[in-house]
């Protein structure tokens, strides 16, 4: 294949896939309604990337969820609680998301779900049992390929690779290595490629990102063992697929593995080329990927082709494949849609169906020659220059601030303990002192009048008074139920980080530039294009108005800078680490306006801070450094008596303790329901010294939690953190619940607070 891409966004122009896997899923259209809706959408995008020039399209890329819980499917991989639901759909969405019929006696959690390396895309892990036996039902991948070949296209399955396929799986109990299951699931990738291979697949795309991860010797043996079997099956050409990072010291295992076509990321690591060309027998194709999968910049074109004529003047045009960095599921669907973005902004961007053309320009260049397609690298050398050259980009004040920040803008006045003394007798709270992590539901009610107010259908002022009623009415249950430190609910918002980029300069929005974030749930990322500063006050009227409701504190809330960051497509035009700065600098700003105006506890949250983490160790001294001190730069202007907290999500971080400690932070608040008490060990194992709110119950369940079983939980804790540092909250925002649950999970919340207080 001379062109093709790793993956394309399931998704659809206008969400076709959320919207009728939601119908189903409410029971609003029927199974066979969802299955046409769905087959429809696999035929138009494959139609539309024949359409632009690709000659092979990807197939399997597709998934009602996620890919992995396909493959869990795939191999038989679904854990016993799951038999009481019907086969098929069913069981799939109830290992998605849960299943809860008390009618028919059933009540299962759904799979764990966690981050897709460094994106913002989650995906269910495999449960493997301890005697687990595995059993191939490839009905899903092979229908797709049928599909697809009955088009007439030259059609490439996507099968995740065993190796990272086992490395992104857990065993049930979590000890031991699911690569010691990798005997017993070898057969099966071996059928299914026989299988693949029967119904007239060339081609097979074995996506390997963990091979471009820091990876021990059992995993590197792995590689070895899984490939060689693999290579035994005749008649099947393999493209392994390398992304997110580069293969470095890989290089030489990837380059032995007897394979036919080995991809590698060229953006995230465009050095890797040069090795790659020497290492890589000249047998093996070489897979170029040169267009940016994680971003939605047009790309420079020009480089694109340095890089690719590198590599033909190493081996012939028809070794080469130049691809998308990696799947294209990370970027939006098109363009088309943008009707709103300025002319000249829109002509900086690509989105999936512009990268597709792109690719096709660059691989015609590369076989008819630069000539063939002069017109299109004449227009994308005009596009590059005319962002590089905009005075839209560029705020010299901006830039002139980062530059004479001082080491002491990156500290609070005085160490925590002093700190500490000065918000205890300022605030007076009670032992384990309850509060809540920020957003009350988002109920429909609340998504219809923004809606309403976007369509100018009701008037601001209308808009405003909605919004201080549910924040009044909010803030005063949470004062009548008996919590401590109170927040206003966030109605105002519809995404913690696109609110804050519609007050920032620097930022643009997209109508419809959605990404799949899990399931069927999806985000927009604003875009940073330029430096970035705060053009006002964003949260202040807010604050100020929802502290007349109550006597008691409310808590301030922003989103950290690194969050914003990290759910933003970024200008790749500067470091990350100086954009993150301009951020900082804007929250700073509010942070001291929130304090002047007499907001003095202030949540700076950071659930992104985790998946910035670079994927290889090497990177990450440097992340965390630059990390850490955007969010103390953003909260270190204000006074020792002002509490400064802060938030964050899939706790998973033991690794990165220091760098949370070297925060800051007055309060943290954790997400921990599910990680349970080894991520306490840490904080006791490192002498943390602040103020901690690990979550008391998950909110990510509708489940409402009991007074014992919490109580429970904070006996627990107290065996690591002592009674004086403890907070009692739940463990995430609130905005996906409704009220219902909420009012009793808070109420049975404070009663335990209450009751501790007698004990202690
Ligand atoms: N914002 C952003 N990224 C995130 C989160 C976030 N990544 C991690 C985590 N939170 C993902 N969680 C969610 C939860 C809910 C939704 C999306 C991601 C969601 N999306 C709406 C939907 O798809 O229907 C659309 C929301 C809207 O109208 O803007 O509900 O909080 N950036
Ligand atoms: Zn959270």
């Amino acid at each position: 294949p001379a062109a093709t891409i790793l993956g394309f966004p399931r998704m659809g122009s206008n969400r076709q896939l959320k919207k009728a896997v939601e119908a189903f899923w409410a029971s609003k259209i029927s199974e066979s309604e969802l299955l046409d809706r769905t087959k429809q959408l696999r035929k138009e995008h494959w139609e539309l990337q024949a359409s632009l020039g690709l000659k092979q399209v990807p197939v399997g890329d597709f998934s009602f969820y996620d890919h992995m819980l396909d493959h869990a499917v795939l191999f038989g991989i679904v854990p016993e609680r799951y038999n009481v639901t019907k086969p098929g759909l069913e069981c799939y969405f109830a290992m998605a998301r849960g299943l809860q019929a008390p009618d028919r006696g059933i009540d299962v959690p759904s799979l764990e779900m966690v981050k897709w390396f460094d994106t913002n895309y989650h995906y269910m892990v495999p449960q493997i049992a301890e005697n687990q036996t595995f059993a191939l039902d490839s009905t899903k991948i092979i229908d797709e390929l049928r599909e697809a070949l009955a088009l007439g296209l030259d059609a490439r399955p996507v099968v995740v690779g065993p190796v990272t396929f086992l490395k992104l799986s857990k065993t049930a109990s979590g000890a031991g290595s699911t690569l010691s299951y990798l005997p017993q699931i070898l057969p099966l990738y071996v059928e299914l490629i026989k299988q693949l291979v029967a119904e007239g697949a060339k081609w097979v795309q074995l996506d390997e990102p963990v091979l471009a991860l820091d990876i021990d010797a059992e995993t590197q043996e792995a590689y070895r063992t899984a490939y060689a079997e693999l290579a035994k099956i005749s008649g099947a050409q393999y493209l392994v697929a390398t992304y997110f990072a580069g293969l470095e010291d890989n290089l030489e295992l990837a380059a032995s593995l007897p394979i036919q076509a080995l991809h590698l990321d060229l953006v995230r690591n465009p050095e890797q080329l040069e090795g790659a060309l020497k290492a890589v027998p000249e047998s093996v194709v070489l897979s170029l990927g040169v267009i940016n999968g994680r971003n939605i910049w047009k790309a420079d074109l020009s480089k694109g082709l340095e890089l690719i004529n590198t590599a033909a003047k190493a081996r012939p045009a028809d070794k080469l494949i130049i691809n998308s960095s990696c799947s294209l599921l990370h970027t939006p669907h098109s363009l088309d849609a943008e009707t709103e973005l300025d002319a000249e902004l829109k002509n900086w961007l690509a989105f999936s169906t512009e990268k597709i053309a792109e690719i096709v320009v660059l691989s015609r260049a590369l076989h008819e020659g630069v000539d063939a397609v002069k017109a299109e690298l004449d227009a994308n050398a005009a596009a590059i220059q005319s962002r590089r050259t905009s005075d839209r980009v560029s705020n010299p004040a901006v830039k002139s601030r980062v530059v004479s920040l001082k080491e002491s803008d990156f500290s609070r006045n005085n160490e925590f303990s002093v700190r500490q003394a000065a918000q205890h007798d300022k605030y007076k709270l009670p032992l384990f002192p309850t509060t809540t992590i920020g957003s009350f539901p988002q109920t429909s009610d609340i998504r219809r009048n923004r809606a309403r107010f976007r369509k100018s259908e009701i008037t601001a002022e209308q808009y405003q008074e909605y919004l201080e009623t549910a924040t009044r009415e909010c803030i005063e249950w949470q004062d009548n139920i008996g919590i401590d430190v109170l927040v206003h609910g966030e109605f105002e918002r519809n995404d913690m980080v696109e609110f804050f980029g519609e007050n920032l300069s620097g930022f643009a929005f997209t109508r419809n530039g959605w990404v799949q974030s899990y399931g069927s749930r999806c985000v927009k990322p604003p875009v940073i294009y330029g430096d970035v500063s705060r053009t006002r006050p964003i949260t202040v009227e807010t604050a100020k108005f929802a502290q007349t409701c109550s006597p008691k504190p409310v808590k301030g809330m922003l989103t950290g800078p690194v969050t914003i960051l990290q759910w933003s497509f970024v200008r790749d035009d500067q470091p990350r680490s100086e954009t993150c700065k301009q951020i900082a600098l804007a929250i700073r700003d509010e942070v001291v306006d929130l304090e002047t105006a007499g907001t003095t506890i202030i949540q700076v949250d950071e659930p992104a801070i985790r998946e910035g983490l670079p994927l290889r160790k090497s990177g990450w001294d440097d992340y965390l450094e630059w990390s850490v001190d955007s969010f103390r730069l953003a909260t270190a202007g204000v006074v020792d008596s002002t509490q400064i907290h802060t938030h964050m999500c899939y706790s998973e971080f033991n690794t990165i303790f220091p760098a949370i400690q070297r925060m800051d932070a007055d309060v943290i608040t954790i997400e921990n329901a599910k990680s349970d008490l080894k991520l306490l060990h840490a904080f006791e194992h490192h002498g943390y010294k602040a103020e901690i709110g690990p979550g008391l119950y998950d909110i990510h369940s509708p489940r409402v939690p009991s007074v014992q079983e919490m109580k429970e939980r904070v006996r627990k804790m107290l065996n690591y953190l002592s009674p004086q540092l403890l907070w009692i909250n739940p463990d995430c925002g609130l905005k996906t619940r409704g009220w219902e649950e909420v009012r009793s999970s808070l109420t049975n919340l404070v009663e335990v607070a209450r009751e501790l207080r007698k004990e202690y």
